[in-house]
């Protein structure tokens, strides 16, 4: 005999699940202020060839293996290799050697590909480039298209010598290129060069980059005129994109690529600062390497422009390979992890302050959280983390109690028992829709009494409910998710922050798919998931009280969390996890509220995903009119998410 549910008859019918709700106006929780925040690691060519405003590919040829990756040769007489026999610095040892034939005329160089493609916009370039090889006269740097098209030309004259690197800098506008594969090239006249070679190194080009757009957590000077944006600076499309989710934190620098394949090649924090030039870059631990141009110092900057907490994730002795260093072996880690936050927090008497200040920050910087490692009850890290964890914990502590420090794992078995009072518990979560319908309650019942907050330190819907592998994110997993994210917020008293992940993908270059949003060299290709529009949606109509709510229907299909602001403001979110609409009606205990109140609504078909270039689902909103005696009523489409926002 099969059962029929209620729910089901209804959508047999095709009649909508209604829903009353009754909020009261008092009473509730105080919610985290830090509740929707971001992940971010290099993956996916996030970072290199993403968020960070540098589009030369290879440019210090960093790195395991490097090739000639992204280079090509122009004119003809020309060969390109990368050489070893004149480093620019002890961190940049490899360069691109550009031999001319004997004979050869006309302008010749190389060009680089950029990552698969230099975004061409019409924008201010600023080019930089260091130089070896007798040379007197003019180079010229050029952006252009596989059509030949130039977008953009600048010559510049140097004169350069065999015995030591010359460095030069230039910038140029450009005009808008609607190709994709567009180049960069650089040229010079061969007939000055031939049967000799240059040598060339660090290519860069950044079009003008991101600064802050709103209030900063603390003053702060824009270290270049503010319509120029920050040198070594972020994206400004990418970033500002970005933005619009207000996310109030920013867990960094990893994620896996933290961990290092071996404890030698873990992200170090000392060779992430200073002169671009002065930084080796490293392999990734997503299969590519890093420039670490986007350093310690950059990401300070990016959570300072961008109003959000920095969550410094520092190495635990954990690397990807199950190379674990612990007991007394930690020591020298330990204390590297203390060079870093005397770097980032000492005032300028103190070795690591005075070092930052040589490179231009003389203000400590703002922080207050730190993980420890990152999953390490994963490769067979969980019988050594709570003496790891306890080692770092106490060196912290003793030095910076007003640290919150996030322990990278929640399960119980990896961790010191008891927990230090204060520390927080990560956990993550990859799994399908349903999965996420079913952990709505994961926090009700969480211990409230030891003040051990939790940082959901990653989450995504990242498979089908068949287990197929979701590629790009669909209404029905960004629905789950915002199941489950209702579930964080009516326990954000002890949800402290949570973030979705991974951030960000270059398309074209994606080892983990699916992501937040996504850019590749095409013009107008960032695209917004639906999940990017569930986290705008969440975060960005945030209360500071969690309010209790009376219901006529339990929970499911049909979610709901609501909140007000201190201001007097009142939301409530709802996630509609069914194949049937539901008519929703929010009453408010309280009087005095406005007639129209505000509704933002995403919705679409159960699998209907956002495409680069072909996006179809993004928030609408609407006005509904009602009052807080008889309510608000208005429909959620199926798998739809909706935010209801008052004012009284
Ligand atoms: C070679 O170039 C370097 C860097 O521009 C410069 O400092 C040096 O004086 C030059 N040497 C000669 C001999 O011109
Ligand atoms: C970075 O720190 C490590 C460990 O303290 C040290 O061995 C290394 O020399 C430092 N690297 C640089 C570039 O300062
Ligand atoms: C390790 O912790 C992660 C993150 O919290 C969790 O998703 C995973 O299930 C745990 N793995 C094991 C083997 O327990
Ligand atoms: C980039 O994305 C666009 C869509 O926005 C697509 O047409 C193009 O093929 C993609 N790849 C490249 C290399 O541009
Ligand atoms: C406030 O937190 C308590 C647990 O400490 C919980 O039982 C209660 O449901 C919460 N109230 C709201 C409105 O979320
Ligand atoms: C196009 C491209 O660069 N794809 C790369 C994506 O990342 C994987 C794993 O890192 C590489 O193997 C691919 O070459």
């Amino acid at each position: 005999m099969v059962r029929v549910s209620a729910a089901l008859i209804c959508s047999l019918f095709g009649a909508a699940n209604a829903v009353t709700l009754t909020v009261s106006t008092t009473g509730g929780n105080a919610s985290s202020p830090l509740l929707y925040g971001i992940m971010f690691e290099d993956i996916n060519n996030s970072g290199d060839g993403g968020i960070h405003g540098q589009l030369l590919r290879n440019n210090g040829f960093q790195g395991n293996s490097p090739d000639l990756t992204a280079y090509s040769s122009v004119g003809s007489g020309v060969t390109l290799s990368v050489d070893t026999a004149n480093p620019l610095s002890t961190a940049i040892t490899r360069s691109l050697k550009v031999t001319v034939a004997s004979g050869t005329t006309g302008q010749v160089g190389f060009a680089n590909a950029g990552y698969l493609g230099v975004p061409v916009n019409a924008d201010t370039y600023a080019n930089y480039f260091w130089v070896k090889g007798t040379y007197s006269g003019a180079v010229t740097l050029s952006l252009y298209g596989p059509s030949g098209t130039v977008y953009a030309t600048k010559t510049i004259t140097i004169n350069s010598n065999s015995s030591a690197w010359s460095y030069y800098e230039t910038t140029y506008t450009s005009t808008q290129s609607y190709e994709s594969n567009n180049a960069w090239k650089l040229t010079f006249d061969a007939s000055k060069v031939a049967g000799s070679a240059l040598y060339f190194d660090l290519v860069q080009l950044f079009p003008v980059t991101y600064h802050q757009r709103y209030a900063p957590l603390n003053t702060h000077t824009i270290d270049v005129a503010a319509n120029w944006g920050r040198y070594n600076g972020l994206r400004n499309d990418v970033a500002t994109y970005l933005e619009q989710i207000k996310p109030s934190f920013l867990r960094f620098p990893g994620g896996n690529n933290l961990e290092g394949a071996t404890p030698a090649t873990r992200w170090k924090w000392n060779e992430t600062i200073g002169p671009v030039h002065m930084r080796p870059g490293r392999q990734g631990d997503w299969g590519y390497p890093n420039t670490d141009a986007l350093g310690l110092m950059e990401y300070m900057q990016w959570c300072i422009d961008m109003s959000m907490e920095p969550l410094l994730a520092v190495w635990s002795g954990l690397s990807l390979g199950g190379g674990i260093i612990s007991g007394t072996a930690l020591t020298p880690y330990v204390n590297d992890i203390l060079n870093e936050l005397e770097f980032l927090l000492g005032a300028t008497t103190t070795t690591y302050g005075a070092l930052r200040a040589t490179y231009g920050r003389t203000d400590p910087y703002s922080l207050t959280y730190i993980e420890v490692g990152n999953e390490d009850n994963l490769s067979s890290g969980c019988a050594t983390y709570a003496s790891r964890f306890t080692a770092i914990y106490n060196a912290v502590h003793a030095k910076y109690p007003d640290l919150v420090i996030v322990a990278s794992t929640s399960q119980a078995s990896c961790l010191p028992s008891p927990l230090p009072t204060g520390v927080y518990t990560d956990t993550h979560h990859y799994s399908s829709p349903d999965q996420f319908v079913g952990m709505f309650n994961e926090w009700d019942n969480y211990p409230r009494s030891n003040g051990n907050g939790v940082l959901v330190g990653e989450y995504a819907s990242t498979t089908g409910n068949d287990g197929s592998a979701t590629y790009w994110s669909n209404m029905q997993g960004s629905c789950g998710e915002a199941v489950y994210m209702i579930g964080m917020e009516r326990n954000s008293d002890v949800v402290k922050m949570a973030s979705f992940a991974p951030l960000f993908e270059h398309y074209d270059m994606a080892e983990w798919s699916p992501d937040l949003f996504g850019v590749n060299s095409t013009v107008g290709s960032i695209t917004g998931s639906t999940s990017f529009w569930v986290q705008y949606m969440f975060s960005t109509h945030r209360g500071t009280t969690i309010l209790p709510v009376t219901s006529d229907t339990n929970f499911g299909p049909v979610y709901w969390v609501a909140s007000s602001q201190s201001g007097g403001t009142y939301y409530a979110k709802l996630a509609n996890y069914g194949s049937a609409a539901a008519s929703v009606t929010v009453k408010f205990s309280g009087t005095g509220f406005s007639t129209a109140a505000q509704l933002t609504l995403l919705s679409g078909p159960q699998l209907t995903a956002n495409y680069p270039g072909i996006v179809s689902i993004t928030p609408q909103t609407s006005t509904v009119t009602g009052s807080s005696s008889a309510g608000y009523t208005f429909s959620i489409p199926a798998w739809g998410v909706a935010v209801l926002a008052v004012t009284a």
